[in-house]
């Protein structure tokens, strides 16, 4: 399954559609991937957007204009932020003193109403598992593709996964507790550092290869 933001960025995003679109796997839609294919007038020129468009085809776009916001897959419910959001995160406050975890009241209060017993978002780029006390398992499975970075809309912040590795989650059972596995995988972070900086992007480039933002 597949959490969102899947293409926007100074990288492949027009290989990782086709992957993407092959796979046919659940998936919901970011608020990275909604900028893509949301009419930009009025907001500030982005330089990565307009070369995450020059690389994606029509047919890219419209995958990405189909997914829907929020997912339920037989017993497990999909967002890409929160139920209601794809901008908030579900499991961090972001305060202006720096990002932290979500109080338990703060997270309940997210997934009013949401009754499926596992819980997926993405967003905040951090694996994360997080147990309620109703017994409800919220997980994070963290970001292949960006392991930091810095936010500055305010209140600005940063999140860091503090290693370049690839991050995904493997979630098993359901009759009793579930079991996560949370997996990081090394890769050529040293290309794809080169291939940001040379598609404009140094804050990446640096994101990419050391997995901070500080
Ligand atoms: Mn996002």
């Amino acid at each position: 399954m597949n959490l969102g933001d899947c293409l926007y960025g100074p990288l492949e995003p027009a290989e990782t559609a086709d992957v993407l679109m092959a796979l046919g796997i659940p998936t919901v839609c970011g608020n990275e991937d909604r900028i893509l294919f949301q009419n930009s007038s009025g907001t500030s020129p982005s330089p990565t957007r307009a070369f995450t468009l020059s690389r994606l085809s029509p047919a890219h776009v419209a995958w990405l204009r189909a997914l829907p916001a929020t997912l339920v897959a037989g017993n497990v419910y999909l967002c890409h932020g929160t139920p209601r959001s794809d901008t908030q995160y579900l499991l961090h406050d972001s305060t202006g003193d720096g990002v932290a975890l979500r109080t338990l009241s703060g997270i309940h209060r997210e997934l009013d109403g949401i009754t499926c017993p596992l819980i997926l978002c993405g967003h905040d780029h951090i694996q994360q598992r997080i147990r309620l006390p109703d017994g409800r398992l919220i997980v994070n499975p963290g970001s292949v593709g960006l392991p930091a970075y810095r936010d500055d809309d305010p209140p600005a912040h940063v999140m860091e996964a503090g290693s370049p590795h690839a991050r995904y989650s493997i979630v098993t059972g359901g009759t009793g507790e579930w079991n996560v596995e949370e997996i990081s995988v090394g890769y050529d972070w040293d290309a794809a550092s080169d291939r940001a900086r040379r598609n404009g992007r140094p804050d990446w480039a640096a994101w990419l290869r050391t997995g901070r933002a500080t």
